[in-house]
């Protein structure tokens, strides 16, 4: 009765925004983040919010993407594991007239696939990063060990970029070892293992520079377990700003992180609002700000702070 004279009153509340949210998966502290501020703010909007965590798998993100246009959800945010493979997928959601927001990161395919992109600049963030190690070493010899994010994913293209526009032309610095750890602590921990064994124990390593934090968390552990220091024997820097960097730093053993939002999903949910009301495509690119954070920026407050930003 009550949905009946709703109906024929028209008081009925405007039908509920469904949006389906192809997650990469957990891999970091900054993605777990992430999607607790993604959930947080569907329920904040009253958003109907069909999340889909991918374990990293690109074939469990695009399997998810289908099952959210057979829903008919309004609308899919697609956190893109990689930068290519999208096109088909994607060509089924603009069929289908589903918008698609990309969030975190982003992809190589034609830009009416998708109706705009949230992330950082990451390779602002490489050349942050670098530019600080530029600075902090200044002319001394300095060798740089190298922990790459995910193969083929934007942001270890771009932050490996930036990062070596930052040292470029300056003969004292060399990366000498780079290799991927996926973006997990444990897969970090395990590359720069290999690193310090291949470089005479970590002696000859100046630096480590990882393009997430917990990347660098484990790179930390690896260095202690070889008898060194990080922090002090091997500088430390890296990238998104999660709380236990901000540990590492008041114990001395991490030195500069670049930050990054795990808010993506804030501004995602606004430009959607705005475009499902005038159908007027957003710029291609909402950008997020940067941050670099060193020892002189009170590491433990920092930390503190970051409790009610989702981590
Ligand atoms: O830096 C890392 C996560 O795509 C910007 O992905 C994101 C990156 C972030 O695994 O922690």
């Amino acid at each position: 009765a009550t949905v009946l004279a709703a109906c024929m009153f028209g008081s009925a509340s405007a039908a509920e925004l469904v949006v389906g949210f192809s997650q990469i998966g957990s891999e970091s502290g900054w993605r777990a983040a992430e999607t607790t501020v993604t959930k947080e703010q569907a329920k904040k909007r009253g958003v109907d919010l069909k999340f889909a965590d991918a374990q990293q798998k690109q074939e469990n993100q695009i399997k998810a993407i289908r099952s959210f246009i057979a829903q008919g959800v309004n609308a899919i945010f697609l956190a893109p594991v990689v930068e290519t493979g999208w096109d088909a997928v994607l060509k089924e959601a603009k069929e289908s007239e589903i918008p698609v927001i990309l969030l975190d990161r982003t992809i190589k395919a034609p830009e009416d696939l998708y109706l705009t992109a949230v992330t950082s600049d990451q390779v602002h963030e490489g050349k942050v990063a670098g530019d600080w190690l530029v600075k902090t070493v200044g002319d001394k010899a300095c060798n740089i060990v190298e922990l790459q994010g995910t193969t083929g994913s934007s942001p270890a293209i771009a932050r490996k970029k930036g990062f070596e526009e930052a040292i470029a032309g300056k003969a004292n610095f060399k990366i000498v070892r780079s290799q991927t750890g996926d973006f997990t602590r444990t897969k970090g921990k395990e590359v720069m293992e290999s690193f310090l064994k291949a470089e005479n124990g970590g002696k000859d390593i100046c630096a480590l520079y990882a393009h997430n934090d917990d990347m660098a968390v484990g790179g930390i552990q690896a260095i202690k377990e070889a008898g060194l220091k990080p922090g002090k024997d091997i500088l430390v820097v890296s990238i998104d700003a999660v709380p236990d960097i901000f540990k590492a730093m008041a114990a001395g053993e991490a030195n500069a992180t670049v930050e990054l939002t795990p808010n993506m999903a804030g501004p995602a949910f606004d430009v959607l609002d705005a475009y499902l009301k005038d159908k007027k495509g957003p710029p291609k690119w909402i950008q997020t700000e940067s941050k670099l954070y060193t020892p002189a920026d009170d590491p433990m407050k920092v930390y503190e702070s970051k409790k009610n930003l989702g981590y």
